[in-house]
Formats: C-alpha cells, sequence, structure tokens
C-alpha cells in the first residue's frame, strides 16, 4: 500500500493529490493514508500536506528501493524483483541464502552498505554506505555449468554501456574488473551453485563507487581505486545508472540464453578492453611472467602470447593481472 501511494504521489509529481482520490482510488481510509505518509516521511519522502488540498511530494530519498528505480527500468525480467537492505555483509551471501527460495528469474539484492563485501578468492570489497552500487543478480538459467564465466563478461559489458549512456567512458580489465584512468570503479563477483551438467543458480555481484569521495577510500586503495564521482567530477544518480545497466543485462542474457549469442557482449567486451594489444603481467600464485594480450575468445577466455611466441587461453579467474608498471 505505502508503495502504491507513493507511486500516486510520482505520477503527479508537481500537484497535490487529496486524500478522497488516493482513498477512492486505493479503496482504503483516509486515516490509513495518513499513516502510510507518515512512514514515507520516516523513510526519507519530503511530503507537503495542507488540508484542503492533500499531499505532494516534494522530494524523494537517495535510496535504491525498487520504487526509486523503478522509473528508470525498461525490463521484463531483470530487477523486476528488488529486495532492499540498508546494511548487509554481502550481498551475494544474502543472495546466495534466498536463491532457492525464489522461483523467478532475474531478482537483484541491493543494499546500501555491505560490512563484509566479498572480492574474489577471500579478497574484501569496501562497500560505504549510500556511495555505490553493491547488487547482486540472482540467474536460474538452464545452462552448462561451463558457461557460467560467461556471465561475467555480460555483466562487464552492461556496466560499460550502462556508463557510456551517462557519457561516462570506461575499459574491462579482463575479466571482472570496470577501469576508468587506469584505477578500479567496479569488480564483478560471479559465483555457482551447480551440479555436474546443471546450474541450481548464478549470483552475478556488481559493485561500482559511484559516489565516493577520494578522501573516503582507505589508504590502501587510494592508489589503485577511484569512483565515477571522482572522474567526472560531480555525483551521480545511482537509481539511473543501476537501471540502464540492468536493461542492459537483460539485453545481453536474453541474447545469450535465448539466442546463444554471446558475441553482442564479448565484442563490447573486446572494443572496450584495457588489456588487448598491451604487454601485461600474468600473476599465477606467486608467479610474474611477461605476456601480451591478443584477443578475447568466443569462450570469453583471454589470448595471451608470451615473448618465445608460445599462445595461451587464460580461463578467467584462473589468474590475475596487473598492467605493466601500473595496476592495470
Ligand atoms: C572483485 O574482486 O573485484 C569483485 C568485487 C565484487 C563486489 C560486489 S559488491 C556486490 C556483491 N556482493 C559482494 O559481497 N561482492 C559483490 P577482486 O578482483 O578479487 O578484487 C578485490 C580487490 O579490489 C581487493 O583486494 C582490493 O584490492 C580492491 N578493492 C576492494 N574494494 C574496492 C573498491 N571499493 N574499489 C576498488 N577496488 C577495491
Amino acid at each position: 500500500m505505502k508503495s502504491d501511494i507513493l507511486e500516486l504521489l510520482k505520477n503527479d509529481k508537481n500537484d497535490f493529490i487529496s486524500g478522497q482520490y488516493i482513498s477512492e482510488k486505493l479503496g482504503v481510509t483516509r486515516t490509513a493514508i495518513w499513516k502510510h505518509i507518515n512512514q514515507l516521511k520516516e523513510d526519507g519522502y519530503e511530503i507537503e500536506s495542507i488540508s484542503n488540498k492533500g499531499y505532494r511530494l516534494v522530494s524523494s530519498p537517495d535510496l535504491l528501493t525498487s520504487e526509486e528505480i523503478k522509473p528508470y527500468l525498461k525490463t521484463a525480467l531483470i530487477g523486476r524483483n528488488i529486495l532492499h537492505f540498508d546494511s548487509l555483509d554481502s550481498t551475494n551471501v544474502k543472495a546466495k541464502q534466498l536463491a532457492d527460495s525464489l522461483k523467478v528469474d532475474g531478482a537483484v539484492i541491493i543494499s546500501e552498505e555491505q560490512t563484509s563485501g566479498k572480492g574474489r578468492l577471500g579478497r574484501t570489497w569496501v562497500s560505504p554506505k549510500y556511495k555505490g552500487i553493491w547488487m547482486s543478480i540472482i540467474l536460474k538459467p538452464d545452462l552448462n555449468p561451463m558457461d557460467a564465466v560467461k556471465l561475467t563478461q555480460i555483466a562487464a559489458a552492461s556496466v560499460v554501456n550502462g556508463c557510456s549512456e551517462l557519457n561516462i567512458d570506461t575499459l574491462i580489465k579482463w575479466p571482472n574488473d570496470i577501469v576508468i584512468n587506469h584505477k578500479k570503479v567496479c569488480g564483478i563477483l560471479t559465483e555457482m551453485s551447480a551440479e555436474l551438467t546443471r546450474i541450481n543458480y548464478i549470483i552475478v555481484g556488481i559493485g561500482i563507487n559511484v559516489n565516493i569521495d577520494e578522501a573516503e577510500f582507505p589508504e590502501s586503495l587510494k592508489e589503485t581505486a577511484t569512483s565515477l564521482k571522482i572522474e567526472v567530477k560531480h555525483k551521480i544518480s545511482r537509481q539511473e545508472l543501476i537501471g540502464r545497466i540492468l536493461n542492459n543485462f537483460e539485453y545481453l542474457y536474453l541474447e545469450f540464453i535465448n539466442n546463444n549469442n554471446i558475441k553482442a557482449s564479448l565484442d563490447i567486451c573486446r572494443e572496450k578492453s584495457a588489456l588487448i594489444n598491451n604487454n601485461i603481467i600474468v600473476i599465477n600464485r606467486d608467479k610474474n611472467t611477461e605476456a601480451k594480450a591478443l584477443d578475447i575468445d568466443e569462450g570469453g577466455r583471454l589470448l595471451i602470447e608470451y615473448p618465445d611466441g608460445r599462445q595461451e587461453y587464460l580461463i578467467s579467474g584462473e589468474v590475475s593481472i596487473r598492467g605493466k608498471g601500473s595496476y592495470i
């Protein structure tokens, strides 16, 4: 009911709507409306109420709730079910807890902060409150488990496209980082529960530093991390960016699932690659080896060439890569 009232207020953004109108439209008493309006105010909505005019929405809080993201969503599947939390240890952990009970594909878990955000291989992901997008998409595709790595590429391509629609140019550092000016602005963590030939679910975790200021990064990340706000020098709407990323994700995901077309995503990953044609260092356990990145193949693997001419395909998640001399 609260979200129905909010929707009516949003539809008539600049005008007052009367309690009578809301009451008739939604079939609730004026007292019930008043209670819900008070709850909305507690949630951070600024609502003006004048006795014989009704209610008017003045401003909305900067929150990643379903109501705030919905205006930007054009999807049929992805993000139609958004579960919003004020604080979580990790959206990927929460997504795993919920995955079995959710029947539909494409539910999205979003938290305003993560107290124990996860990177790959047990690393941590810094996720300050209200400053970024910390979300996990729950998917249940009928795919071979071997294909799950491609979801990371689909996610990376969606983030790059979403940013580019807001005039922010980013590059993909294969397999799971998005970078601007040689610094990491986004990381992707794809996790899976599967049997030998069948996927139970895939969780695509996406973390984006949106409105973090330089001083807010921990000392250990200052050299290597950045945010969209730092790079473009103004605040970015997290709601609009999520909408755009999920719209792109749904298109690329359905192309892959329904039409077996991963090329659409891989073309973006190639075109926006921070590595292809660059000399890189392949970090495998404690061993660093120099190589050149040549291409990303149809399986989403990175083709590299060692100085002796030997070529190798790297599978995502197998190694970490650092560009020569700097972070990327
Ligand atoms: C990643 O791992 O880049 C995957 C990050 C995925 C985060 C999302 S947020 C929503 C979802 N829920 C989760 O719990 N996780 C996902 P990796 O490639 O291993 O990089 C981790 C490394 O990046 C750390 O060891 C730090 O060096 C660095 N790092 C940590 N937080 C960062 C941040 N906010 N921005 C840039 N770099 C960061």
